[in-house]
């Protein structure tokens, strides 16, 4: 029991104001915030209480700031306009970094570092990181507070943009902070934006509109359940309980615990006879989740209600189904493209409460994108917070522009959104983008081969991450950049959660909206035509619908996908469809060359797949 040596005790740092607090149930909790406080010296410590109080507060502090644009509030209420760092524009996955003790667990498609070499260099950077700045403690739920599938997480950050769009994207607050108890399991998440306002000599600068810092990582620790994240702002990178927790730490945890955690839209379909179906849909960033989960029905009778639009977790229950919830309670949706032609429902969802990111500004306080207008306004403020013509040659907004809005502002929201057990999943499908050789649909007969076609999908790059757009790279399950772990030990433990479910399990379908015709054009129409593509899984999952077989999967009969009123020609239909051997025989190639990269980690079954497959495209 040593005496302080004096000489320290005049360094010791004091506690930021705030930052004790003696109500928090969770020891470990309240230590935690002491602790990275005094690593990262803020001026102040606020706990967020999820009120509509600190929402007013905050983006009102953070207009008069200049880090937010006030929308007009005749068009679109309590909204706001943030515009991001033009180097801070989505997320980074060469900065994105699993820190798990063995480098084999994080595999090839991970960047892997020793979690002790990681806590060193983060150490340095968050040190003395929130000078002269509020550090923000943000509890939150994933999932109804309470849940069984739920899950809590605290975010402390300085970035009062991440405060508010956590209050929209969770459960977040004195709630979750509540169920909190001494003994929870809680998954620790440290941001900083990396902009301190003033050095330890006490000398200051002026704050940016959004700062950010040069220097950037995503860090996970699988096995300690905690991110740090500096030096970016923007979604993925910076709102932790999304894809940093409830993908790349949830995969993890799920492999542990025989669940699935997945970059998945749930929906729910009823048919006219009112017979309703779950369906769960795994598709690459920016390849049409949230317009799916959103769809208006073209065909009559059928109706589609949104349960979520990026996140599932799934759970085998006790009725031998998988059950799945929407961890998130809000959208961090694509703006591009979206138009009130092509998505009613989300133009409707994002009118009021709403902030948008690298937008384009009208005149009258108006929000802009490609795609939202079929004529852009003759005049604009960019992305970039620059005066914009439509003949000044560059996007009005970054197409990775995103809109944040609340999920029960969602007029075509379901109930099931609330059921803390979830809803039973009866069809899951996997998608992506591609121009040739993926079917419009294809059901996958059964679990094994849907595993197969989930493990080798590739699709185009998009703008959601950085790096260059349209090339094509395989994105297993659509979590290419969300596995928290190896990924043949991923496609293991499909297998594993399939044979637990055994008949329970759903059907696996693969769809692709993006076939495109010799000059470049969408082949199908999409969107609300999508119905159409629905209603034909859900006719698999009730045995109505009607099936031909192809090499890698059945295809829709002639006359059994409703394609009435579309004009399309028999070519049309025939080329949605069609299943080039060659075609396939090369891209079993590309997969077996996939493979290659995985080793023996490689489930014995899904190479059985490829090599079946083989055999019926060389019968073909
Ligand atoms: P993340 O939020 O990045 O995970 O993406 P997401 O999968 O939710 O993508 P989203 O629904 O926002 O779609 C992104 C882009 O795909 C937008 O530009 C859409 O216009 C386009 N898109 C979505 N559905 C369709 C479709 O059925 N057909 C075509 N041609 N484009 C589509
Ligand atoms: C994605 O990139 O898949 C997104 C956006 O949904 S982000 O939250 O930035 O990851
Ligand atoms: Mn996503």
């Amino acid at each position: 029991n040593h005496a302080f040596p004096p000489v320290w005790a005049s360094a010791i740092p004091e506690v930021p104001d705030g930052a004790r607090r003696h109500d928090v149930a969770n020891k470990q909790l309240a230590d935690w915030v002491v602790r990275i406080a005094l690593l990262t010296r803020p001026d102040e410590v606020v706990w967020c209480d999820g009120s509509d109080e600190e929402w007013n507060r905050l983006t009102t502090e953070m207009t008069d700031a200049g880090s937010l644009v006030r929308l007009d509030p005749g068009v679109h209420p309590d909204s706001f306009l943030a515009r991001s760092d033009p180097d801070d524009v989505a997320r980074m996955e060469d900065r994105t970094f699993i820190c798990s003790r063995s480098e084999a667990d994080a595999g090839p498609t991970n960047n892997w570092r020793d979690p002790a070499d990681m806590h060193t260099e983060l150490n340095a950077l968050f040190a003395e990181s929130m000078r002269g700045r509020t550090m923000y403690v943000v509890p939150y739920s994933m999932g109804p507070v309470g849940g069984a599938i739920s899950q809590v997480g605290v975010q402390i950050t300085d970035s009062p943009y991440a405060v508010i769009s956590l209050s929209i994207m969770t459960r977040m607050g004195d709630d979750a902070l509540a169920v909190i108890g001494p003994d929870t399991d809680w998954v620790a998440g440290v941001h900083s934006v990396g902009y301190p306002l003033r050095d330890r000599d006490g000398l200051r600068r002026d704050d940016v509109p959004w700062p950010s810092n040069p220097v950037k990582y995503v860090s996970h620790f699988p096995e300690e359940r905690a991110i740090w994240s500096f030096g970016s702002g923007y979604g993925g990178n910076a709102l932790l309980p999304k894809k940093c927790f409830a993908l790349r730490i949830a995969s993890v945890m799920a492999r542990d615990e025989g669940w699935l955690a997945e970059h998945m839209l749930l929906l729910k379909l009823t048919s006219p006879a009112g017979r309703a179906f779950h369906i769960a849909a795994a598709f690459p960033s920016a390849c049409g989740k949230t317009n799916l989960a959103m769809l208006r029905p073209t065909i009559p009778g059928w109706d589609v209600e949104t349960i979520g639009d990026d996140i599932a977790w799934l759970r085998p229950g006790d009725d031998g189904r998988l059950h799945a919830i929407n961890p998130e309670a809000g959208f961090f949706g694509v703006a591009p493209g979206t138009s009130v032609q092509n998505n009613p429902v989300a133009i409707d969802t994002m009118r009021k409460h709403t902030i948008f990111t690298n937008v384009a500004l009208t005149e009258d306080g108006e929000v802009w994108w490609e795609g939202k207008t079929d004529e852009p306004p003759a005049h604009l403020i960019d992305w970039r917070g620059q005066y914009w013509t439509p003949a000044s040659g560059t996007p009005a907004a970054h197409p990775n522009a995103r809109f944040t809005a609340p999920i029960e502002q969602c007029r075509t929201l379901a109930d099931d959104w609330y059921e803390a057990d979830g809803v039973p999943i009866d069809a899951i499908v996997f998608g992506g983008r591609r121009a040739s050789n993926v079917p419009l649909v294809v059901d996958t007969g059964d679990w094994e081969h849907g595993v197969f076609v989930g493990a080798t999908v590739s699709s185009e790059r998009t703008a959601a991450q950085e790096g260059r757009v349209g090339e094509l790279r395989r994105d297993p399950f659509g979590m290419l950049p969300f596995v928290g772990y190896d990924m043949g030990d991923y496609w293991q433990h499909w297998l594993d959660v399939g044979a637990a479910l055994g008949s329970g399990a759903p059907k696996i379908f693969q769809v692709n909206w993006f076939r495109q015709d010799e000059e470049g054009a969408f082949l199908w129409p999409g969107f609300g035509e999508n119905s159409r593509v629905l209603a034909w899984i859900a006719g698999r999952v009730s045995g109505e619908a009607e099936a031909v077989d192809t090499a890698i999967g059945e295809v829709p009969a002639p006359g059994s996908l409703d394609v009435t009123g579309l004009g399309l020609g028999a070519t049309v239909l025939q080329s949605l469809l069609d299943v080039d051997p060659v075609a396939w025989l090369e891209e079993c190639d590309r997969t077996e060359e996939f493979f290659a990269r995985f080793g023996d980690r490689v489930p014995g079954r899904l190479r059985d797949e490829l090599a079946r497959l083989r055999e019926r495209l060389a019968g073909a």
